[in-house]
């Protein structure tokens, strides 16, 4: 199970099934944006990185989060290729995981209930950050709840398109999708209501495994290993 973990997280990447059916979020995320954005949408991103990376052997065996933060040493002519399907890529795998069905009224727990609480005041009040800064995003991006493993400390923020904040030395705990085709069928230009219908699916479990991990040390900020050539 591992290996075949392993196996899918570099060259060829490839899609993973939704862990629940295409409705299971209704009415929250429809079933016709869900089975677009995941089979389409996210397919799309997988085939063009790995389209880009096929002449390239030597970068092969590298993660997604790998082949990101040393966007600076891959060859120039699929670099950009590397951050933008790449970053959806990675942007995607990880929403898939925050969503989940029957969440609606739960809340984080534990390091992470905390930790909001200290850096934000309250739950409520960083869900209100949370919705605004995603609110007010121009165009296409992504609004996230990031935590800097070198001081725990969490902050909200929006990048465009599909910019990592692993580019940042941070990690992404939860993101939600600010593009128009994650929302666009069912909410048209209310992207506020999509906003605000989020929190029916958060899947805090997960979530707040991902805060835990960063603070044991587990994070994706490893440090990159030494390079043959
Ligand atoms: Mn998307």
């Amino acid at each position: 199970m591992i290996l075949e973990t392993r196996k899918l997280s570099t060259y060829p990447f490839a899609l993973e099934p939704l862990p629940f059916a295409y409705d299971a979020l209704e009415p929250y995320i429809d079933a016709a944006t869900m089975q677009i954005h995941h089979d389409q949408h996210h397919q799309a991103y997988i085939t063009h990185l790995n389209a880009a990376l096929k002449d390239y052997p030597e970068w092969h065996d590298f993660s997604i989060e790998e082949l990101l933060r040393r966007h600076n040493e891959v060859p120039v002519t699929i670099r950009q290729t590397v951050l933008d399907q790449g970053g959806g890529h990675l942007h995607h795998q990880l929403f898939w995981k925050i969503l989940k069905p029957g969440v609606a009224g739960t809340r984080p727990t534990g390091a992470l209930a905390q930790a909001i609480d200290r850096d934000f005041g309250s739950f409520d009040a960083f869900k209100t950050q949370f919705v605004a800064t995603g609110a007010k995003h121009f165009a296409s991006g992504w609004v996230i709840l990031a935590v800097n493993p070198a001081d725990g400390k969490l902050e909200v923020l929006s990048r465009p398109d599909h910019d990592s904040v692993l580019l940042e030395k941070k990690t992404a705990l939860l993101i939600n999708d600010l593009w128009e085709h994650a929302y666009y069928l069912k909410y048209q230009s209310r992207r506020g209501d999509y906003l605000n219908a989020f929190w029916n699916v958060v899947n805090w479990g997960y979530v707040g495994q991902r805060l835990e991990n960063v603070l044991a040390g587990d994070s994706e900020i490893q440090p990159l290993r030494t390079l043959a050539h």
